[in-house]
């Protein structure tokens, strides 16, 4: 037997194995406590210690978090430290999403003896990773389903976005996809309400869809939103695929990673794509110095398998500004050969600024405009036409301006909305 206390969790010269999970910490001790003791406890506390002295065999060390590294750090305008944290593999279920955060974004997140934490980032080894499938067609949706070579896929959100009758939702898909957007996409917050059921919409779409693709002769595609209770968001998986579609789109925060993990293997067995929407992210990772990195959450849906994910827009859009660029390049990045996951850039984007965000992320996005589309002065198809103008002309190096002389669409989204941003 052996004793273990908040002391065994800290050692400064302990240098992580390969196959441990090693999680970067914000942290702000609480008053009365040193930078170490409050870094033992981050470790204690998501492993197997607690506040008391245990007496316990000593192969159970075997499972403890290690704190080992503690450095002055930043968080906005606040001071603190960022403790490095190195969890044994076998501390995990592998493949099992909820109980790895319940380890590391779990009981530490409120406990007292820290102001303020904040998981900023984990590096993820290959023996935890192998748990997971992964996306299955990432980035390559935009080759696979919409040939788009250089450019961005574009999606857009019909505004209203609840409130419209199912014929008018889609209608409003036809006229976008008429105009020249690859994707109509529900909001996060339609699903199955009475003004628009769900199989009712489906139906509609995917009729309005055919005649946008037979019209145009690009193929088109459609984000609808299964959100429910884990068992109606498979039937809804396995009806969409019924009906031909290509995507599922799923509010991947507020129905949890569980939920996120089953859709993932019923979409594999359609050889469907998942578009992540993140509403509710901004309560975990809006405060820069508390809870959970939009970079963690991002990796956590990139190993749940969804294909593309809303990362921001640097800022050029509605929503606080964030580290869009890193976690787009992370999304990108070698992860033990897991399949890379499409960014999608959203909030707030309009003709205008497709320069300076294309500029910003590169061509390997989604854009996805809603207002910027369907508060065009004159609708919704040219709105659509404006924003494919904007997106051809940037990728191309040609001035927008010089664009709208031959698209007065565009020459109108421009006269309407200019380069600002929206707020
Ligand atoms: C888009 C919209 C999306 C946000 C979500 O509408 O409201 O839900 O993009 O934010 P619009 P994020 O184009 O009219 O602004 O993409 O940052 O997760
Ligand atoms: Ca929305």
């Amino acid at each position: 037997m052996t004793g273990i206390a908040y002391e065994d969790f800290l050692d400064l010269g302990y240098d992580p194995a390969d196959d441990e999970l090693v999680c970067r910490f914000y942290v702000e001790p609480a008053d009365g406590i040193d930078a170490e003791g409050a870094a033992a406890r981050v470790a204690s506390e998501s492993s197997n210690g607690t506040w008391a002295e245990l007496q316990a065999d000593a192969s159970i060390r075997d499972l403890s978090a290690m704190a080992f590294d503690i450095e002055p750090a930043t968080a906005g305008s606040r001071k603190g430290y960022e403790v490095a944290v190195a969890y044994p593999a076998a501390l995990f279920d592998p493949g099992n999403m909820p109980q790895i955060l319940s380890c590391i974004a779990g009981n530490i997140l409120g406990m007292k003896a820290v102001d303020r934490i904040r998981l900023r980032d984990c590096d993820w080894p290959a023996s935890l990773t192998e748990g997971f499938v992964g996306p299955r067609f990432g980035s390559s949706v935009r080759e696979e389903f919409f040939d788009a070579g250089d450019r961005p896929i574009t999606a857009t959100v019909p505004k209203p976005k609840v409130g419209l009758s199912t014929d008018d939702h889609a209608e409003i898909g036809y006229e976008a996809w008429t105009g020249g957007i690859d994707l109509l996409k529900d909001d996060e917050n339609l699903t199955d309400q009475a003004f628009n059921p769900f199989q009712d919409r489906l139906a509609a779409s995917f009729d309005a869809r055919d005649r946008a693709e037979s019209e145009t002769g690009e193929p088109k595609s459609y984000l609808i939103n299964v959100t429910a209770d884990a068992n109606t968001m498979l039937d809804r998986v396995d009806a969409v695929a019924a009906a031909g579609g290509e995507y599922v789109m799923v509010d991947v925060v507020t129905c949890g990673w569980a939920a996120v993990e089953a859709v993932r293997e019923r979409a594999a067995h359609h050889d469907m794509a998942i578009h992540a929407h993140r509403a509710m992210h901004a309560a975990f990772d809006r405060h820069p110095d508390h809870g959970v990195s939009m970079r963690v959450i991002a990796q956590v849906a990139r190993l749940c398998g969804v294909d593309q994910i809303h990362t921001g827009t640097a800022g050029l859009g509605k929503m606080a500004n964030e580290d869009t660029l890193g976690i787009n390049d992370w999304l990108r990045s070698d992860l033990h050969g897991l399949t890379d996951v499409l960014p999608v850039a959203s909030g707030g984007l309009h003709p205008g600024l497709m320069p300076d965000l294309i500029d910003a992320l590169g061509t390997n996005v989604c854009v996805q405009a809603g207002g910027g589309i369907h508060g065009h002065p004159d609708g919704t198809h040219a709105g659509a036409k404006a924003l494919r103008a904007a997106i051809d002309a940037a990728v191309a190096g040609e001035d927008l301006t010089d664009r709208a002389e031959n698209v007065p669409e565009l020459r109108t989204a421009i006269d309407e909305w200019g380069t600002e941003t929206p707020r």
